[in-house]
């Protein structure tokens, strides 16, 4: 018989409650793709338990205390992005007042964009992983373990008594490699992922991208590059999702219409695999999918791809140049630009049934009223579902900078960053009237996609369109809907409502007040 001498880390991993205005947790709860792949990539010896916080919005604190009382874990890790940090804060205080011994390690967007943030002694965190986190945290662990320096770590920040060591960023992983194992699904304890009433999961396929958005965080995470797993591997990783009961399968790339040609053969392989009776969703550029929309959209469609969330950013020309999103929105021919290819994408989509996520960012530095307008009346005309969001400071993007030297940042409360509230203004309007015309139009273009949520799944629409309505319309009451009062009085509404829904927990920030309000 084998002995494993190692002593068994007990790991809890978990990823924040707060959810967005655009996927309303009635109807799409997803799995954090970060945390299974961390599971998947420490020592097998090590028991992991993956807690995705969005699966118990109603009952975060109480979630918190069964779990910590159930695993008493070594080491609690937390997923966060920006507007989470504050309920990341909270969580991590109830955590420590129940196992006060316990080492917190926060990793993702906002611990490596913003790692200042995190190293107050009040908030209580050990480690902070910056980028990718795979080989970052299975070294770490074993250096907790073994009681070896944390100081050969390469990728962390940690606290060495009252002071922060840096260790070397670690350079990103090349996929092509086995060193990152696909994710481990069964770590998962909690229930209840959905996409409109059928199991979704979440798939990588990819990760980088080569374009270099001023609003997107992706390339001061991790540098312009793009990365492929295998093929193999990711047939094997949906086959898994499958197996486990998804019928939904998210690709969470950065950007896959990098390689048009290996997303074509992603595509015949999925049906090749009979993996075809899946729905899929995925993320893109709109450009690749204008240009090869003539074969890419036929296979994407005979593979099972349904919604396909487009990256329009802004249909004027001044707004995408601001947004540096002009190269990857470029209709070209003969290699030189012809104009948007929006429409173009758009149009090869629903020729071939799929439904397109539009998204758009209202409320740029010189957005007029008819500025905003007018990208709301083409969401209205070409878009089955609004993801229509606001220019959002994110730590470390250019398009931060560019709105600090302007004197635009209206709202420095980090845990409004949610891209549905507006936190800047424009030169000619306040970031109250950008989110008013935003709000006001987008609630109707999501009335209108009812129809077709009937159509895939009228069971779930049945039974929750009211509720869905009711969040929607959140604010709403029969004064308004008969004239009686006027949209302003029911956008005040919403917002109140909004701000008492990111209470999710009822434990008190460990943060002073004016520490914790800091973009
Ligand atoms: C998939 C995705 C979503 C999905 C699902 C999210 C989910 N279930 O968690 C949906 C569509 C719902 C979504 C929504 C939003 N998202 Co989003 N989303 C992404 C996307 C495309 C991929 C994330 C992913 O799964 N990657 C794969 C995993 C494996 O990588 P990863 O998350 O980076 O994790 C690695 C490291 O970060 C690290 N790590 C992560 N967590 C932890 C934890 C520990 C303990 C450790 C050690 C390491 C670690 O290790 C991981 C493995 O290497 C990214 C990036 C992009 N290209 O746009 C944006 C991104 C993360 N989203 C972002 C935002 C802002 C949002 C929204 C607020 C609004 C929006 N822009 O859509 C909402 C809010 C989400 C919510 N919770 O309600 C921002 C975050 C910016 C920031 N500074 O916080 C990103 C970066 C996009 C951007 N605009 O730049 N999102
Ligand atoms: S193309 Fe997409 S992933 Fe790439 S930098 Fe722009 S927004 Fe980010």
């Amino acid at each position: 018989m084998q002995y494993n001498r190692a002593p068994i880390v007990r790991i809890l991993l978990l990823s924040m409650p707060d959810s967005f205005e655009h996927t309303p947790t009635i109807a799409v709860r997803m799995p954090n793709g970060a945390l299974a792949s961390l599971a998947a990539n420490v020592d097998p010896h090590h028991h992991v338990a993956v807690a995705d916080l969005v699966l118990a919005q109603s009952s975060v604190r109480r979630t918190v205390e069964h779990l910590v009382r159930d695993i008493q874990p070594d080491v609690v890790g937390l997923s966060v992005m920006t507007f989470q940090r504050r309920t990341a804060r909270r969580v991590i205080s109830l955590v420590r007042s129940l196992k006060p011994g316990v080492r917190v390690v926060v990793g993702g967007y906002d611990p490596s964009l913003a790692p200042d943030e995190w190293t107050h002694p009040g908030i209580g965190v050990d480690v902070i992983v910056r980028g990718e986190g795979d080989l970052t945290f299975r070294e770490l662990v074993r250096a907790l373990e073994r009681g070896t320096p944390l100081s050969a770590v390469p990728g962390v920040w940690y606290r060495d008594g009252v002071t922060v060591q840096r260790t070397p960023p670690r350079p990103v992983a090349s996929l092509d490699e086995a060193d990152i194992r696909p994710p481990q699904r069964a770590a998962r304890v909690l229930s209840g992922y959905t996409m409109m009433g059928r199991p979704v999961d979440v798939v990588e396929t990819s990760r980088g991208c080569t374009f270099d958005c001023s609003f997107c965080s992706i390339i001061e995470m991790r540098g312009r590059n793009f990365h492929r797993f295998p093929l193999a591997r990711v047939l094997d990783d949906i086959a898994d999702a499958r197996g486990r009961g998804a019928r939904v399968i998210f690709f969470v790339d950065d950007n896959i219409t990098i390689d048009v040609p290996r997303f074509e053969a992603l595509c015949r392989a999925i049906i090749d695999r009979g993996l075809d009776d899946v729905d899929y969703i995925v993320q893109g550029m709109t450009a690749p999918i204008a240009e090869h929309g003539t074969t890419l959209a036929p296979l994407m469609k005979k593979a099972g791809f349904r919604y396909v969330f487009l990256g329009i950013e802004n249909i004027l020309e001044d707004d995408l140049a601001f947004l540096q999103a002009r190269a990857k929105n470029s209709l070209r021919e003969k290699g030189r630009r012809i104009g948007n290819a929006t429409t173009a994408a758009v149009e090869a989509l629903h020729r071939n049934g799929m439904l397109v996520v539009g998204g758009l960012i209202v409320g740029n530095p010189d957005d007029t009223p008819d500025a905003v307008a007018a990208n709301l009346a083409f969401a209205r005309k070409y878009v089955d579902w609004p993801y229509i969001q606001h220019p959002t400071p994110y730590p470390g993007t250019p398009m931060t900078r560019d709105f600090v030297e302007r004197g635009l940042i209206s709202n420095s409360r980090v845990d409004e960053y949610d891209g549905t509230t507006a936190v800047t203004r424009s030169a000619h309007l306040s970031a109250e009237d950008i989110e008013f015309m935003r709000w006001r139009a987008e609630r109707w273009m999501k009335v209108r996609h009812m129809a077709a949520a009937f159509g895939h799944d009228p069971a779930f629409v049945l039974r929750n369109a009211f509720r869905m309505l009711a969040h929607t319309f959140r604010g709403t009451t029969w004064r308004s809907a008969v004239g009686l009062e006027d949209a302003r009085a029911v956008f005040q509404r919403y917002r109140a409502i909004r701000k008492r829904e990111r209470e999710y927990l009822d434990w008190p920030d460990p943060l002073p007040a004016d520490l914790s309000r800091t973009a």
